[in-house]
């Protein structure tokens, strides 16, 4: 009995979740007001142009329908190897977020190689001071497909974590180890990339509250996707019912807190850059990659993302 205790008791999650009411559903058209697109110069250096929103939709790189939003680069222009980038887009929530959910119902993110998407929360004008929390990225369609917080100094993540995923590394603070961050790779093939999209997509979901950062992945097809993750505009979400998260940032030797402050939700896509460009040929790509990306427009036809919802919880 006292063992059978004792293991229950092990396998509980020491954290149990909470019920949060949805306060921002963003679908459709409502990410044209509830997000601006940023028409700045890329901070990682990649191979594109930013457009802003009124050439993203004029272009077609941005487009909503009732359901539906599509972000894509540009997949019809050969560019001049002088002139600028290829147009693609990065959006940022007019809002911030403290403690909240954020669920991502993603039916297709942006592949290829050269391509370096993510989906992530900072408040940029006060990185790293107030954190930043990616919660999906990769390039060249490989993994890692890592979730990764990267914090001020004096936050680490520790061992033995009750998480789906395997550790990277533990230290999240910017200074240290090249920025790589605390990073959880995901256990699931089709949780990136091509494998993903092939798959129809799926959920990608955050709950960040004063004591844990906690980032979720269920693919299209699984079994065991919550049913308030699930329905479409689900009016609120028990965190507690989700399971054991991919990724578990406990605030064990990190003070949470102090380390993040009100965030921006970001979603943008860039070519080459400091991260996609630095290993494109280690990843299987061939050539130089901003050539790759001058040269070869057809080659982005599958770089968008095709994002059902973005809905917030607090
Ligand atoms: C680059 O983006 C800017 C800002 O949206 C836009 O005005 C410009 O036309 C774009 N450049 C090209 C070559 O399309
Ligand atoms: C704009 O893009 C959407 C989504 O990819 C597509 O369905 C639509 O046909 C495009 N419109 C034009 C005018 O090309
Ligand atoms: C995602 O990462 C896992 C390892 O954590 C790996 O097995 C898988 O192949 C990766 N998926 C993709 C599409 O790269
Ligand atoms: C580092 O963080 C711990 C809590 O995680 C705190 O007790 C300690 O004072 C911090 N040290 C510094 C130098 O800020
Ligand atoms: C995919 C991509 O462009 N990611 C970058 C978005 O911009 C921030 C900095 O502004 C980077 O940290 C991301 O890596």
């Amino acid at each position: 009995m006292l063992t059978q205790l004792f293991l229950l008791a092990a396998t509980v999650p020491v954290v149990l979740g909470a019920t949060y009411s949805l306060t921002d559903n963003y679908v459709g058209p409502s990410f044209l007001t509830g997000f601006t697109h940023e028409a700045i110069a890329d901070p990682t250096h990649g191979r594109v142009n930013y457009t802003d929103q009124a050439t993203a939709l004029a272009k077609n790189l941005t487009y909503t329908s009732s359901d539906t939003l599509i972000m894509r680069a540009d997949y019809t222009t050969t560019l001049s190897a002088s002139g600028p980038g290829r147009n693609s887009v990065r959006i940022k929530s007019v809002k911030t977020y403290t403690t909240h959910t954020v669920v991502f119902d993603i039916r297709h993110m942006p592949q290829g190689c050269a391509t370096w998407p993510a989906a992530w929360e900072t408040l940029e004008s006060d990185w790293p001071a107030s954190g930043e929390v990616d919660i999906v990225e990769g390039v060249n369609d490989v993994s890692p497909n890592q979730s990764t917080l990267h914090t001020s100094p004096n936050c680490t993540m520790p061992d033995g974590r009750t998480q789906t995923g395997t550790v990277a590394a533990e230290n999240c603070d910017t200074t240290v180890n090249g920025n790589a961050g605390c990073g959880v790779k995901a256990p699931t093939t089709n949780s990136y990339g091509p494998t993903f999209n092939a798959n129809g997509g799926g959920w990608y979901a955050m709950e960040r509250t004063t004591t844990y950062i906690k980032v979720w992945f269920w693919p299209r097809n699984s079994a065991s996707v919550p049913s308030d993750v699930k329905t479409s505009g689900s009016a609120s979400v028990n965190t507690g019912n989700w399971g054991t998260p991919t990724a578990y940032f406990p605030n064990t030797d990190c003070n949470l807190a102090s380390h993040f402050g009100a965030n921006n939700i970001i979603i943008n896509l860039t070519l080459c850059g400091d991260w996609a460009g630095a290993v494109f040929n280690s990843d299987g790509c061939s050539g130089d990659c901003v050539t790759y990306v001058n040269d070869n427009p057809s080659a982005f036809a599958n770089a968008y993302w095709n994002i059902a919802a973005v809905r917030v919880y607090q």
